[in-house]
């Protein structure tokens, strides 16, 4: 395994020849690559990736807060999605991955000493983040561990806005959501609840399920009828499915081409339906893994 361990992104390479790569702004996975050399991941052409905004793609962290909680007092204040995604997170190096020699474990931390004074004044708690990303030949994992360093409970939500790369969004299915229910951000419905049928995309797609068989049962991206991507989760019982289609593409700046919407899905691990309170000294552990079929 090669690390490079730049100013601003870290970047492993198996000896395989699979890799990835991480921007210390925001810990944001930029690039996912298999042996091949194929990228896994959308990123907008328009992504700013000089600590400016939040990066438009590859999988985006958020925490405390899942889009915007005006009703919800602690975190009402907060940019969408929370700092996470903007804030410098610290390399704090591989860890020795006694599985094999041929995956690896990169480690980023970022705590409320770290966090700027702006982030800091909307929500004075004392917190520490350990994400873990290890890639290893048919998958990538990505792991948050949320701890409470001070003495007052805080509420958090928290997901990984993962962008698949696919190639024709006309053509794409998503199955393992069937029968759960969901909110639809795009029309306001809360209590919605999936067929069993697969997801299909036709239109403005924003969608947050609780899906009914847990997050060990993979969520599955197919492409053109060919599954890609394997989806599954631990201790994250939710999971978003977002396109913006076209209307949506066209008014987010950072989002290039305008018509990228057909080449991306975001189908995203999280908890997010609810609050996950943490009294002092507790820990909440989130992860993911997408497996590559
Ligand atoms: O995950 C879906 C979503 O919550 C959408 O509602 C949309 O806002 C998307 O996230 C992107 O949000 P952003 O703040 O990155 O533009």
């Amino acid at each position: 395994v090669t690390i490079s361990d730049g100013s601003s992104r870290v970047t492993a390479v198996l000896p395989t020849g699979e890799s990835v790569e991480i921007l210390l702004y925001g810990a944001t996975v930029l690039s996912w690559k298999d042996a091949s050399g194929d990228e896994k991941l959308w990123l907008s052409e328009g992504a700013k990736l000089d600590g400016t905004k939040a990066v438009r793609g590859g999988i985006p962290l958020v925490f405390p807060v899942f889009g915007t909680a005006p009703d919800h007092e602690a975190t009402s204040k907060l940019p969408q999605h929370g700092f996470a995604r903007n804030s410098r997170w610290e390399f704090l190096g591989k860890s020795s991955n006694e599985s094999s020699s041929n995956s690896v474990k990169l480690d980023f931390g970022l705590s409320s000493e770290n966090l700027d004074e702006a982030a800091r004044q909307l929500w004075p708690y004392k917190f520490g983040l350990l994400y873990s990303v290890t890639l290893a030949p048919e998958s990538l994992s990505t792991v948050l561990v949320i701890t409470n360093e001070g003495d007052v409970p805080f509420e958090c939500q928290t997901l990984l806005h993962t962008y698949f790369k696919i190639k024709d969004i006309s053509s794409v299915q998503v199955t393992g959501l069937e029968d759960s229910p969901f909110h639809d951000k795009v029309d306001g419905v809360k209590d919605k609840t999936q067929s069993s049928d697969p997801i299909t995309f036709s239109g403005e797609t924003d969608r947050v399920y609780t899906p009914v068989k847990g997050p060990g049962h993979p969520v599955v991206i197919t492409d053109g009828g060919v599954a890609k991507f394997r989806v599954v989760r631990d201790n994250l019982d939710d999971v978003v499915v977002w396109n913006p289609w076209v209307d949506k593409s066209a008014g987010m700046g950072d989002f290039q081409p305008k018509d990228g919407w057909k080449n991306m899905v975001c189908v995203e691990a999280g908890a997010v339906s609810t609050w996950q309170k943490l009294e002092k000294g507790d820990a909440f552990e989130g992860a993911q893994t997408i497996y590559l079929n």
